[in-house]
């Protein structure tokens, strides 16, 4: 990214509260994003409204913890918060039927979050939705819920991100979102890295360094048991 592009990204992130970078990875990298975590989460139980969210994706498999941490979208991160995003936990996010809808909501006070686009994504199928600028009216937005109906389906600020496969929203976490009803049945997976404040990786890591000395460390217990 050339330093004008880097600029004209991080005047539109705060302006809006998000933004989308299409063709952020390949379409080989979503595919392999999106095996890796149907095989890490072939055995989670399911249960619940959101029976169809996983996150800690990083303590079921190693591969995600080096995205949360190191990803391709860190220093994407850095430009637009001006500071080392802050890792929380990697997750994923599918969606099949009508009954799974992620009402609006934000996710937190302080931070930012990554979605990439695993599979074709739009209104029909339940992709994600924004209130644009949200993010700067915290106070009337901050009765939402994501259990809780609210339709915001006529907001003029809405902003409807139909992405594929490989695309990238990145935005506040005070910035409202949420995801339909899965009308046409077509997958519709994501995966989702949050950076918004204490890390769920037990014990606490904060940094990439930091990552990557205690994942080493539990492949070496491994593969001495
Ligand atoms: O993927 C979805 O359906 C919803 C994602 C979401 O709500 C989030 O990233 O906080």
């Amino acid at each position: 990214m050339t330093h004008r592009q880097a600029a004209a990204l991080k005047a539109d992130f705060d302006r809006d509260g998000v933004v989308i970078i299409r063709e952020f990875v390949t379409r080989e990298q979503a595919r392999e994003i999106c095996d890796r975590a149907e095989a890490a989460t072939r055995d989670v139980p399911r249960k619940g409204m959101f029976s169809n969210i996983t996150k800690g994706l990083e303590k079921l498999d190693r591969y995600f913890g080096e995205w949360l941490y190191n990803g391709p979208q860190v220093p994407v991160l850095e430009t637009l918060l001006g500071k080392k995003p802050e890792p929380t936990t990697a997750s994923f996010f599918t969606k099949t039927d009508t009954a799974q809808e992620v009402h609006p909501h934000s996710d937190a006070m302080e931070g930012v979050v990554t979605w990439i686009a695993l599979d074709e994504t739009d209104v029909q199928n339940g992709c994600m939705q924004f209130l644009k600028g949200s993010h700067k009216r915290q106070a009337e937005f901050a009765h939402l819920r994501a259990h809780e109906p609210t339709d915001l389906a006529d907001h003029p600020d809405l902003f409807q991100a139909a992405m594929s496969p490989g695309d990238i929203a990145i935005f506040r976490p005070t910035t409202v979102h949420w995801s339909g009803p899965n009308h046409d049945g077509s997958a519709r997976r994501g995966f989702n890295c949050f950076y918004t404040g204490k890390p769920v990786f037990k014990g606490g890591k904060k940094t990439a360094k930091d990552w990557d000395k205690a994942a080493r460390a539990k492949e070496a217990g491994r593969a001495n048991t």
